[in-house]
């Protein structure tokens, strides 16, 4: 059977999707006394918005224009192979109906409770032939059993329960880990230990599983592939499997001020620069409240698949 990172190195381009409870937002928040602070899916980290107001804008979230089929489109015509959306960042907020807690998309939203849009990405995925992976952050501001060490057990249980469920359910053909560094927060003890353990676990769930490097502690023997983010490293990494992940703006999270978009040429070059380097070229786009992309978003994945077709690299 070909190695099981075969699909991965061939698929060269990926689809990187930030969608969470912080696109409802758009990357502005109003404070009470009316001064608004920016930011995307750092929002209410950055900008301090208390746990409640954070809840109570993330039960006006209705992603109803969320179309699946029109995203695969959007990759393909890209000349993507493979899509990575965020099934839960930092926030902790879940975008499917999790069994561990209310805190998700079927629970804590004003969205169709009878959808799930990590199925719907699935079933279009499938049908595309792209591959789907998640994005899933060891680190939770939400969970209150996060922060302690005596309570953080509890988070880890709660965790794999989620792990299990995105595999059992979504069958995703990799995962995609961030969070695992040391912050400011002295209770993200993640510890190499935690990655080896969680990695084994889930390779017992589903032995073809791809793994990113940030399940441990970015070091050479964590995953399969190092994660350099926002910049193609200059060299290839000792053999090891690479992806750069870069935002296709200046945001991960859909921000509504937010139009530095990069052009099809720059989109390109890196493309084929990551490429010439051996890796993989993973391209961010944040879908706004609604679940739409950007239209500036999709106009240059179909110019940057128009010239890789023109160019006989599609
Ligand atoms: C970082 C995160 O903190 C960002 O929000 C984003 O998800 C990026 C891909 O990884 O570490």
């Amino acid at each position: 059977t070909a190695p099981r990172t075969a699909w991965w190195r061939q698929g060269r381009f990926g689809l990187f999707l930030h969608f969470g409870a912080y696109s409802n937002l758009e990357g502005e928040y109003t404070r009470p006394d009316g001064t608004v602070c920016r930011n995307a899916e750092w929002i209410k980290r950055e900008c301090r918005i208390p746990d409640e107001a954070y809840e109570r804008q993330a039960a006006t979230f209705d992603p109803s224009a969320f179309d699946a089929e029109a995203i695969v489109r959007a990759a393909k015509d890209a000349g993507q192979r493979y899509i990575v959306i965020t099934a839960k960042h930092h926030d902790g907020y879940a975008m499917w109906p999790t069994k561990q807690n209310t805190w998700n998309l079927r629970d804590h939203s004003a969205f169709d409770p009878h959808r799930d849009l990590l199925a719907e990405l699935k079933k279009a995925a499938d049908a595309a032939g792209l591959k789907l992976g998640f994005y899933y952050s060891i680190w939770d501001w939400h969970d209150p059993d996060f922060a302690a060490p005596e309570t953080f057990p509890r988070y880890k249980k709660r965790m794999y329960g989620q792990l299990k469920e995105l595999i059992d359910n979504y069958d995703p053909a990799l995962l995609w880990f961030d969070g695992e560094w040391d912050t400011d927060n002295p209770a993200n003890h993640w510890s190499r230990r935690d990655g080896a353990d969680l990695q084994a676990y889930l390779h017992a769930l589903n032995p073809r599983l791809i793994v990113n490097n940030r399940v441990g502690k970015r070091e050479l023997v964590d995953g399969d592939f190092g994660t350099p983010e926002q910049e193609i490293p200059a060299e290839p990494v000792d053999g090891q499997l690479w992806e750069s992940c870069m935002t296709l703006n200046d945001h991960w999270g859909f921000a509504r001020y937010d139009s530095n978009w990069k052009s099809p040429a720059t989109v390109v070059r890196n493309l084929l620069e990551v490429a010439s380097r051996g890796g993989n070229y993973l391209l961010n786009v944040g879908p706004d409240r609604l679940g739409r992309l950007p239209q500036p978003a999709v106009d240059r994945l179909r110019a940057t698949g128009r010239w890789l077709d023109a160019h006989g690299q599609g």
